[in-house]
């Protein structure tokens, strides 16, 4: 399982510059759809984050509209996921889900640990 650590952290970074050339790049074009990466993969049925210390593995996933998202802690420490619109417990074990109903860019975070995050991505279902 840890295995796949790695490509996900240089996909975060890719994910992340792409961003960011959005951001720089896009805002005069058409406003239509969510402000959503082009290069997202695609969409996860019934994605599973692990919320191990200090990492959300993977850091991002991609979801069609309506999906729950499911996260499991799997590390030794407590840690929580908050975004806007959802937040669990500060916990050190078992899981938290959240369904994504609205395309876009969902970031969250762990309140406890500067520099724990992720996102999820949510693309219209239609
Ligand atoms: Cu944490």
């Amino acid at each position: 399982m840890r295995a796949s650590f790695r490509p996900l952290t240089s996909a975060r970074l890719l994910v992340a510059a792409a961003v960011l050339l959005l951001a720089a790049g896009c805002a005069s074009g058409p406003t239509a759809s969510p402000d959503l990466p082009d290069d997202l993969g695609s969409p996860v049925a019934a994605p599973v984050v692990e919320v191990d210390d200090n990492v959300f593995v993977p850091a991002e996933v991609v979801v069609t509209a309506g999906t729950e998202v499911r996260w499991e802690w799997v590390g030794r420490a407590a840690h929580d996921v908050e975004g806007e619109g959802f937040a669990s417990d500060i916990q050190v074990e078992g899981t938290f889900s959240h369904t994504f109903d609205t395309a876009g860019t969902h970031p969250y975070i762990c309140t406890l640990h500067p520099g724990m995050d992720g996102t999820v991505y949510v693309v219209p279902s239609d």
